[in-house]
């Protein structure tokens, strides 16, 4: 026998990545999933060095096949979404409308973990698509998991669960082709939705700004169907909840948008990593609208359809308390994959309304989870179980990875009596329906129908249109057209335009000449809509709040740039609670004026504008003038331009500018503090002038 054949330790001689061997701690091991320690981790089993594998090599075997078994199905919808952990601390105590446990106690903080995800597209799509945000948060109560599934949009495509799997089967890839991948702008969609009239009011919000987040930090929540709460006495009030990022809301542009896709496919998941990373928590505040049946009767519409909602202006939202998220995961499939969120989970002071879109979720997401994590036991998985104690006579199942103890899996039972474990049994204090109200809800009957006030798809559609700034009806504008011009079914734009003039003729009248077609007739409403009173909390540029607090400023340098300019720069940016990121030709030690070396963060070539909030130019005249001819550098300039940030410059950047057709305007800045004041904001004014 040769020595080869017979001596499995020999490394041989082509091997050569054995990166040393663990300690004398069994943790730093190296082990199969039985806990054999494994010698070598470089090289299968063979007969010789060059014969065939053999099928002993049971390291091997077990090594593929678990990676063979890596991947679970994804999300049906919200397949793409980022995680973190985080804690909800209660303003002042809420004992008087409801019981919930983690709404008593002034202060209090309840552990959460929350989920932001698009919706169509795959687990691997790119972030900055347009589409709605889900805004998913699971709260751990000491009286168990409170799943608050929402999104950043208040309403929702349709009234009823019925419709979901045709919504979501239009909107995903077309059947036969497999594309688009996270997009809306195409046949079926379109096909689906302009025969959708109850679609309408969503389709304002998708084709508005707000699907176009320029952080998943800068998103706002909703709970969107109308929840109840019960107190100690049983009373019952309803609720409507709201989450209010403490960022602002802030979004892109169309153009943006699209060359963030290329810049950056995880522009929005490593924005959330890094701000985390790097102790610059996001926040949001937890809105509530707290209202009475009194209050509901009063409305034209009705609070159980999930495509309307009340305005702030007719309804307060009082806040109640603050969401932080402070922890990124450590284990992205184990927690951010693996997290089950259902809107069935809550506890005892909360309750459903009897929206008939969310009482089909309450069927849907328990079961998805089956499907996805394959077990019945998915609720054991770290990230799924409760952290207070939870026991019942449930038993057994595939991966059950508890282990009762004793023989009490069923009750009633009198083992304790004798000794033995007897199990849990109710308590008082447990979850209960809020009581059914026969008189307005449950009026007998088995129907196939929808109450009449689910009729009007209009006229909050027509308020959503009337509360946006010019600049955002242009954008709306801007996004039917470009949507509609992908579809390719004929009719499908023209009925499309059709429903449009049940919302605003100027709207409808803008898309057809956008689109070149001549205006359809109206068509028929099955409710004639209302003039609503305008709502400016639906606009963001109207809610807008200047703050470099969580953005980010590109400052662009070459050799010869002035350092202490950069270092002050960088230095006011960061005591604006901003982020400088410096961006140079070359990634490695640029020279500067005083002759010292700075590494920039990023290489130009690699870091468009886009990536950016407001950029500054800190060049000296030689840098200047060759950067003026070099084509990324006049990108990132016009870019900026065209995407409405400011510009801060050095007197010799000029040239740059120029060659970038930048316009001066109160946006291009010297780099004194008035740079500072105009990175805080956007220069929607610019639009108006073709920029
Ligand atoms: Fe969902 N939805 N949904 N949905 N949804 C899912 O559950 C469903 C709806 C929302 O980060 C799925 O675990 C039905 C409204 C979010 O893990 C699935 C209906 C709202 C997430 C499902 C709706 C949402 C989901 C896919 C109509 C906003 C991601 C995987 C009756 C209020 C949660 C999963 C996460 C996920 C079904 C409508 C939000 C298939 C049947 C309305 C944020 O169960």
């Amino acid at each position: 026998m040769s020595e080869n054949r017979t001596t499995q330790k020999s490394t041989g001689q082509g091997s050569e990545v054995h990166h040393g061997t663990g300690s004398a701690d069994e943790t730093s091991w190296l082990t199969t999933d039985q806990g054999i320690p494994v010698s070598n981790n470089q090289d299968s089993l063979k007969s010789g060095a060059r014969g065939p594998t053999l099928l002993e090599d049971f390291v091997l075997r077990e090594k593929i096949f678990h990676f063979d078994h890596e991947r679970i199905p994804e999300r049906i919808v919200h397949a793409r979404g980022s995680g973190a952990h985080g804690y909800f601390e209660l303003y002042k105590s809420l004992s008087t409308i409801t019981s919930a446990d983690l709404f008593q106690r002034e202060g209090e903080r309840t552990p959460v973990f929350a989920r932001l995800s698009t919706v169509a597209g795959g687990a691997g799509s790119v972030d900055t698509v347009r589409d709605v945000r889900g805004f998913a948060v699971k709260f751990y109560t000491r009286t168990g998991n409170w799943d608050l599934v929402g999104n950043n949009v208040p309403v929702f495509f349709i009234q009823d669960a019925m419709k979901f799997p045709d919504l979501v089967h239009a909107v995903k890839m077309e059947a036969d082709r497999g594309y688009p991948q996270a997009a809306a702008a195409h046949d079926t969609f379109w096909d689906w939705a302009s025969l959708m009239p109850e679609s309408t009011h969503m389709l304002l919000w998708l084709m508005s700004d707000h699907t176009l987040p320029r952080s998943l930090r800068m998103i706002q929540g909703f709970g969107v169907h109308t929840f109840q709460f019960t107190n100690e006495k049983g009373d019952v009030t309803f609720v409507k909840f709201h989450w209010r990022p403490l960022l602002g809301v802030q979004s892109t542009l169309w153009d943006e948008t699209l060359k963030l896709q290329s810049a950056d496919n995880d522009f929005h998941r490593r924005d959330l990593w890094e701000a985390i990373n790097c102790g610059a928590y996001p926040e949001w505040e937890l809105g509530m609208q707290i209202f009475d049946q009194r209050f509901a009767d009063s409305l034209p519409y009705d609070v159980l359809d999930p495509t309307k909602l009340i305005p702030e202006e007719d309804l307060r939202i009082q806040y109640v308390g603050r969401m932080v998220l402070n922890r990124n995961p450590d284990n992205f499939f184990s927690e951010t994959e693996q997290v089950a969120f259902c809107p069935a989970n809550i506890v005892p002071g909360i309750d459903f309304s009897n929206d008939p879109l969310l009482q089909g979720r309450l069927f849907s997401y328990l079961d998805t989870q089956k499907s996805r994590l394959g077990t019945a036991n998915f609720h054991q998985l770290p990230i799924n179980a409760p952290t207070c104690p939870f026991s019942n006579f449930q038993r057994d199942g595939m991966m059950q990875m508890q282990v009762p103890k004793g023989r009490a899996n069923y009750e009633p039972n009198s083992l304790a009596e004798h000794g033995e474990i007897g199990g849990p049994r109710e308590v008082e204090t447990g979850f209960r329906s809020a009581p059914g109200r026969p008189e307005l809800d449950e009026q007998g009957g088995k129907l196939r129908i929808r109450p009449e006030l689910f009729a009007d798809h209009y006229s909050q559609a027509r308020q959503f249109w009337k509360s946006q700034t010019a600049s955002e009806q242009s954008h709306i504008v801007a996004s039917f057209v470009f949507e509609l011009s992908k579809v390719q079914l004929t009719a499908v734009p023209t009925r499309m335009l059709g429903r449009l003039r049940n919302v605003d003729e100027v709207l409808a009248k803008r898309v057809a000449n956008g689109l070149g077609v001549a205006l359809p007739a109206k068509l028929p409403a099955a409710q004639n809509p209302i003039d609503m009173v305008p709502s400016p909390a639906l606009s963001i540029q109207k809610k807008f709040e200047p703050t470099l607090k969580g953005r980010k400023v590109g400052v662009l340098f070459a050799g010869g740039s002035d350092s202490s300019q950069i270092e002050r720069l960088c230095t006011q940016i960061k005591r604006e609670g901003g982020v400088a990121f410096l961006v140079a030709p070359t990634l490695h030690g640029t020279t500067l004026s005083d002759g010292t070396v700075l590494k920039a963060d990023g290489q130009l070539s690699g870091s468009p504008s886009v990536l950016f909030d407001a950029v500054a130019i800190v060049l000296s005249p030689d840098a200047a003038r060759v950067l003026s001819k070099n084509t990324a550098a006049v990108q990132f300039v016009a870019d900026a331009f065209t995407h409405l940030k400011a510009i801060g410059h050095t007197e010799s950047a000029s040239l740059l500018l120029q060659n970038a057709n930048v316009v001066i305007d109160a946006g291009v800045t010297s780099l004194g503090p008035e740079f500072l004041t105009a990175a805080s904001t956007r220069f929607w004014e610019r639009e108006a002038k073709g920029a």
